[in-house]
């Protein structure tokens, strides 16, 4: 447990990203359409778990986690783009998502992709806009985020995804899928904090190993919740993986196999921090958080 709790922590850092967010695209000079579309996504209800992560990270540098304001803001447009393309009739072919039509349900698919690359390539401006950082910082940023969010990182994961439809994987080739498709950004919201808050050697991998297992056990519990999950509380279908044929953990390992593999994901991710001289009560509470998440 943190002096601090996951609580308060998240319901004010959750609204002021969520302020920002809102000034940034009211602001932006573009048709009102596509500019609607961008918004109807951002606005949609989403945990927030990735900008929340980034300012936990700079809580326990001891650092203001305001000054990752702008790369969290970019973040979570990058997570917006990659639901909204994920939905898409040619890839997921997705209706409902947060409990709500899907992008392309309300505005059609021309738009949808539209914002999907309005949020995207926009991000990349806002992150641009970090205060407070200096010129290198913000190209370090810029260049973890394009590594993260392309085709070695995040747009990597989701191809292998697709190739994997329909195939028996192995536990390794989903590790990949995983690792890229769903951790990646995760990881991009401790690293980015890292950056920002001029992290050593020895803090960069305690952080990076820590992300790495926080970012497997997100997905295994995303796994979990698609076979145990209440579909009123994850406000989109249940069962989906299986009527997809999809290679998980709990099909790969059993349920029961895939709860163990998840415990030990959480045990080493906190084990990470222990040996950094981080204040780390915050990112404790949100492996434990994203661990027994029921949505
Ligand atoms: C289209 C390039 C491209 C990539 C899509 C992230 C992704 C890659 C697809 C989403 C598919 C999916 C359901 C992955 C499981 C993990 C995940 C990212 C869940 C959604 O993230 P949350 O739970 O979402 O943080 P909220 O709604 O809270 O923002």
């Amino acid at each position: 447990m943190s002096a601090v709790s996951l609580e308060s922590f998240t319901k004010k850092y959750k609204e002021l990203v969520e302020i920002r967010l809102d000034e940034l695209v009211t602001g932006l000079q573009a048709p009102e359409q596509v500019k609607e579309a961008m918004s109807y996504s951002l606005k949609a209800g989403g945990k927030r778990i990735r900008p929340v992560l980034l300012f936990a990270t700079l809580h326990a540098f001891k650092k203001d986690p305001a000054l990752g304001l702008e790369a969290a803001a970019a973040l979570e447009m990058i997570h917006t783009y990659s639901l909204i393309h994920d939905d898409l009739p040619s890839m997921d072919n997705d209706d409902l998502r947060r409990g709500k039509p899907t992008n392309h349900k309300v505005y059609g698919e021309a738009t949808a992709i539209l914002a999907g690359d309005g949020l995207l390539t926009y991000s990349f401006e806002v992150l641009c806009g970090t205060k407070g950082a200096s010129p290198e910082k913000i190209i370090r940023l810029i260049s973890l985020l394009a590594k993260s969010a392309g085709p070695e990182g995040m747009v990597g994961g989701q191809a292998a995804d697709m190739e994997g439809e329909n195939k028996s994987l192995t536990v390794e080739e989903l590790q990949y899928i995983h690792k890229n498709k769903t951790g990646r950004l995760l990881a991009f919201s401790v690293m980015a904090a890292a950056i920002l808050a001029d992290a050593t050697e020895s803090q960069v991998r305690s952080l990076e190993d820590y992300a790495y297992h926080i970012g497997l056990a997100f997905q295994i519990q995303d796994d979990i919740l698609d076979i145990e999950g209440r579909e009123d509380k994850m406000g989109k279908r249940v069962g989906s993986d299986e009527s997809k044929f999809k290679s998980t953990y709990p099909s790969l390992l059993t349920l029961d196999g895939a709860k163990e593999k998840l415990k030990s994901h959480l045990i080493k991710g906190k084990s990470a921090l222990a040996s950094s001289d981080l204040d780390n009560g915050l990112l404790v509470d949100i492996a434990d958080m994203i661990a027994s998440r029921d949505h």
